[in-house]
């Protein structure tokens, strides 16, 4: 079972990863360099089943990262909570309001104002994606004006499709220059594209990795991109291969790890895409529909902000 990859990986970072403390100050144990593998072919998709993945979660950030918007205010009304705590940390550090989560995202969801001043999160991955800022000569000597920006998801299935075989089919999130406006610098920062023997495989170079709690939304989102990619070429799905730089497991994930260690993986989700929309950039929740997951049960973990 593919999972044994991960479950390995875990043990190993948690019986030999050197331990460290973090930027967070929870500390870790962490190990550098690790790649997992996962064969998408036949409709399979790389959802752990040692314990419950939300996937439709992970789905809708990914779609919403398809759609530019770099603000939760999107996220929050569909219940999608995964990015409140760094716009919900700025909001108590700046204002000195000891405002719940819960309330802060209704306030996001209910005043647009508010969400403009205070939900957006920076040039993160969508406005990357979608929007790579470029700066053109304006006027007088050494002042320049923004372009027009990039697509990179349109750029590479265009290249996909005219030119299979390059070796240049990348999507870049770390955009250097803007990485100090961003609420969190890239972890999922580059995918790279490969297409052989009709297949299309994508390698995912991932920074930083919790392993405990980001794993899993990173892995699927890495196959459902490839699929949506791939459905949109035409091509049949290939592999995607994850591959981690900074791999770690927070000290308080202690009981997350021996409770997931201690169960064994078994059966294995399939997806299938029900319908093929116009563009990359038109799919919805619906189009996408998971079978044969029945995974054990959900472990909750804090997240290290
Ligand atoms: N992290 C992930 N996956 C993600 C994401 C964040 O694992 O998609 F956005 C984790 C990795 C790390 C923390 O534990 O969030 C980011 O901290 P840093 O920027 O210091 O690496």
């Amino acid at each position: 079972h593919w999972e044994h990859q991960y479950l390995d990986l875990m043990r190993r970072i948690w019986t030999q990863g050197d331990e460290r403390v973090d930027r967070t100050g929870v500390g870790t144990r962490s190990l550098f360099g690790a790649t997992i593998r996962f064969d998408l072919s036949g409709g399979a998709m790389p959802l752990l089943t040692t314990k419950r993945v939300y996937w439709k979660t992970a789905t809708r950030e990914l779609l919403w990262f398809l759609t530019g918007d770099t603000n939760i205010r999107a996220l929050c009304a569909q219940g999608v909570e995964i990015w409140t705590d760094w716009p919900l940390d700025r909001y108590r550090r700046e204002t000195g309001e000891a405002i719940e989560r819960k309330d802060f995202s209704a306030r996001i969801v209910a005043d647009e104002a508010f969400a403009r001043e205070w939900g957006d999160l920076g040039p993160v991955y969508g406005k990357q994606w979608v929007d790579w800022p470029t700066y053109e000569p304006a006027g007088e000597e050494g002042l320049f004006r923004r372009g027009p920006g990039v697509n990179q998801i349109a750029q590479v299935l265009e290249s996909l499709k005219s030119n299979p075989g390059s070796r240049r089919h990348i999507i870049e999130g770390w955009n250097v220059a803007e990485l100090p406006a961003m609420a969190l610098p890239p972890c999922h920062k580059t995918y790279q594209f490969h297409v052989s023997d009709g297949k299309l495989s994508c390698l995912l170079y991932q920074r930083s990795c919790d392993l405990g709690l980001g794993f899993a939304f990173n892995m699927w989102s890495l196959a459902l991109l490839t699929r949506m990619m791939a459905q949109q070429c035409n091509l049949e799905p290939g592999e995607a291969v994850w591959t981690g730089g900074d791999v770690h497991l927070y000290l308080n994930h202690g009981s997350l790890v021996e409770e997931q260690l201690s169960r064994t993986p078994s059966g294995e989700a399939r997806m299938t895409i029900l319908r093929r929309p116009e563009s990359v950039f038109d799919y919805r929740i619906e189009d996408f529909d998971v079978s044969g997951y029945a995974p054990q049960g959900h472990i909750a973990a804090p997240v290290a902000v």
